[in-house]
């Protein structure tokens, strides 16, 4: 990997450990009850949405569900609109009103977030359509639990993207878990995910590991066959959430988990795979601080929305 390239190993960690801080000072500060809003953390799983992002070009379109922190920001999203939004400001990237489930930033091509489980999936395969209609070369990337795969939608749309031969990456992070239910309690264990996909035609494998740079070769060979031509791609990659389904805190004192699993995850830490040195990692973390305390800054110094009038993009 070329040292400069935006999948060098410095530029991956740099990335996951930006969402990492990012989360980590939204889990401290949420007790003060200024973000009014839920929010869904993925402080474990930034790998995925690091190495997938990492292979998007910045003109590639995504779409995302309701734990998208990480997706917005390794796209390229804005932090301080995002951290407005999830203060409820009016300079927040949904002016205020949607809180963290509903993350845009159309300069980064981030069309949208929503909470409704499945609801992205056929929006972002709308998105590639668009795309191919208009001989545009971007392709749409749709990331989605394996929560969502359990929603008719999810096979709708894989048939649809595959007849239309459609311009989109589906991107599933089965961390196991539906908020409490585990997988066993949800789906038959002859139940395949990439065999699904596969049935309807679309491409489609896994990676099992919480390694970054594996996850970016996968999807940097998934996204040059989609963006070539070749038709939709499923990928899905195991992961794990370390926090609770909704919330700041960790919850194993609710038992659904089993610790051995938890601990087994956790040695697994997307920032152990790579060997950074201690000084390069030093001025990583100061540098990214000081962009946090401003953006929490910019959050609480923004005022709330007051009439109905505002736009989204206004000139
Ligand atoms: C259609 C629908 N059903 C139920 C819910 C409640 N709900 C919110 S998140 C969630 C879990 C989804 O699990 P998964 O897709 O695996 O995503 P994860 O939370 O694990 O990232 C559920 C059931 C919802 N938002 N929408
Ligand atoms: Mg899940």
């Amino acid at each position: 990997m070329a040292k400069n390239s935006m999948a060098a190993p410095l530029h991956l960690y740099q990335k996951m450990l930006r969402i990492r801080l990012i989360e980590e000072r939204i889990a401290k500060e949420y007790s003060q009850q200024k973000m009014r809003c839920p929010v869904h953390l993925s402080i474990g799983q930034e790998a995925v949405a690091v190495g997938v992002c990492s292979a998007l070009h910045a003109s590639d379109f995504l779409v995302s569900g309701h734990r998208a922190h990480a997706h917005y920001l390794a796209k390229g999203g804005d932090l301080k609109i995002m951290l407005a939004e999830i203060y409820g400001k009016k300079t927040g990237c949904s002016l205020g009103r949607g809180g963290s489930m509903h993350l845009i930033d159309l300069y980064a091509g981030i069309l949208g977030t929503t909470p409704i489980v499945g609801g992205s999936i056929p929006i972002g395969v709308g998105s590639a359509f668009s795309s191919k209609l208009k001989n545009e070369t971007n392709i749409t990337v749709i990331f989605f639990g394996e929560g969502a795969t359990e929603e008719g939608v999810f096979s709708e749309c894989l048939n649809f993207a595959s007849l239309h031969s459609l311009p989109t990456l589906f991107v599933c992070e089965n961390n196991l878990y539906s908020v409490y239910s585990p997988l066993d309690v949800r789906q038959s264990s002859k139940r395949d995910i990439v065999k699904i996909a596969k049935a309807h035609g679309v491409e489609a494998s896994r990676e099992d590991s919480n390694d970054v740079t594996k996850i970016y070769k996968q999807a940097k060979s998934a996204i040059d066959a989609v963006r070539s031509g070749l038709g939709p791609h499923l990928l899905e990659f195991a992961t794990y959430r370390y926090l609770e389904h909704c919330g700041p805190n960790e919850d194993d004192h609710l038992n659904y988990r089993p610790k051995e699993e938890v601990a087994a995850w956790k040695e697994k830490c997307p920032l152990n795979f790579l060997e950074i040195p201690p000084d390069a990692k030093e001025k990583m973390t100061n540098e990214i601080e000081k962009e946090i305390d401003e953006a929490f800054d910019f959050a609480e110094k923004s005022d709330f929305p007051t009439n109905t009038q505002e736009t989204l993009y206004a000139k």
